[in-house]
């Protein structure tokens, strides 16, 4: 999984990218953006694969990960100019997390004037919009031109349809999140991956002492249909720093159940609906995240493009009945070894074995 954070310059981001990733990135208040985005991979913590792998004593333990991308401010001026490198790289992330400043700070305040993040949301939004605005119009543009020439196909006329409905959305000033579109059209335009379509997190990042100051500019976000969530960026990047007994000690005093980077992995799995379903063996014990309502086949698809294509079945058992029983033998014994064909539905916990002949 791959999640984008964004927003304005100086909101916090990359201090909580320092705080995701345990690294040190420089967040200078003076220094100007940089000129490309940091790059880190997270494991997704599990105790359900800890758990497996004391059980099967695998050669190799994998946990899911998570790959967060920390850009500098970036939007509509960039895809005016058409290509631009980071641009389609942020494009490429599975969801955004829109980093909002709330901390005070005067020396910032003076140099970037942010306002409030409710403020700071509808630019960015504004921005998405325009930006994905100028690629439907261009793309029309384009497919015009080959009416003209006697190019029109029905794939064409889908994606002129879906254009249309988008660019009515785009000019409503209205994010395309919002928009529904037939699934044949919505895959016709599924390549321009949009910025406003992209599912989106909300994080107000505010000092460690006025956390709770938030809850209306939250349930503001949340009335748009948005999970949002407070954050203490700087109080997190100075928690990952410490060892994990001294964290507690502080993360206990404010009421944090968990560190940042757990917090944030539930959320993304929340916002994007994923489950997590797992390999188990001698060489190797692994996680694996799929779409909640994702088939047996799609689920084959994760581990290998030929465990799909010659999918016969999938042998399945339940992570808990595992945990419970202590062996697979068991499990047989017992009926909870089951046999499950292309469409059965993946369950987040399910321990899944694809036969396959290709
Ligand atoms: N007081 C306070 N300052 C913060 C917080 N998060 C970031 N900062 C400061 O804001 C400045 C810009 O942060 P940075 O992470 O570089 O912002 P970016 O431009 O969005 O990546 C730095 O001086 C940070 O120390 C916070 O939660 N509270
Ligand atoms: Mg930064």
């Amino acid at each position: 999984m791959k999640l984008a954070l964004i927003g304005l310059p100086k909101t916090g981001k990359t201090t909580i990218f320092n705080a995701l990733t345990r690294t040190e990135h420089s967040t200078d208040k003076y220094a100007p953006p940089a000129g490309e985005a940091n790059i880190g991979v997270v494991p997704v913590a599990d105790e359900r694969i800890t758990r497996l792998s004391e059980l099967y004593k695998p050669k190799k333990t994998i946990y899911a990960t998570i790959e967060y991308h920390d850009y500098p401010g970036i939007f509509a001026k960039e895809a005016e100019s058409g290509e631009n490198a980071m641009l389609s790289e942020v494009k490429s992330a599975d969801a955004f997390a829109l980093v909002l400043r709330g901390f005070k700070d005067e020396e910032l305040d003076g140099l970037y004037e942010l306002g409030s993040p409710e403020k700071q949301f509808q630019h960015i939004e504004e921005e998405m919009i325009l930006a994905d605005l100028i690629v439907a119009e261009k793309r029309i543009e384009k497919i015009e031109l080959g009416y003209k020439r006697g190019v029109r196909t029905p794939a064409i006329q889908a994606e002129e349809k879906a254009l249309r409905a988008i660019i009515d959305q785009l000019q409503d000033n209205k994010p395309l999140r919002d928009l529904q579109l037939p699934p044949d059209e919505e895959k016709a335009v599924r390549g321009f991956q949009f910025f406003s379509s992209k599912p989106m997190l909300i994080l107000v990042n505010t000092s460690e002492d006025s956390l709770s100051a938030w809850d209306s500019t939250l349930q503001i976000f949340a009335d748009k249909g948005f999970k949002a969530n407070v954050i203490a960026g700087k109080f997190e990047e100075e928690l990952s720093k410490l060892d994990s007994e001294e964290a507690e000690m502080f993360m206990t005093d404010m009421g944090l159940a968990e560190s940042i980077r757990d917090r944030l992995t539930h959320w993304s799995y929340q916002l994007l609906g994923n489950i997590s379903f797992f390999t188990v063996g001698p060489d190797e014990v692994r996680a694996w995240t799929v779409e909640r309502g994702a088939n047996a086949v799609t689920a084959a698809g994760k581990i290998h493009s030929d465990l799909a294509r010659g999918f016969i079945r999938a042998e399945c058992f339940k992570y808990d009945d595992i945990i419970n029983h202590g062996s697979e033998k068991v499990l047989k014994e017992k009926g909870l070894f089951r046999l499950e064909g292309k469409e059965y539905i993946v369950k987040d916990g399910d321990i899944i074995s694809i036969r396959f002949n290709v």
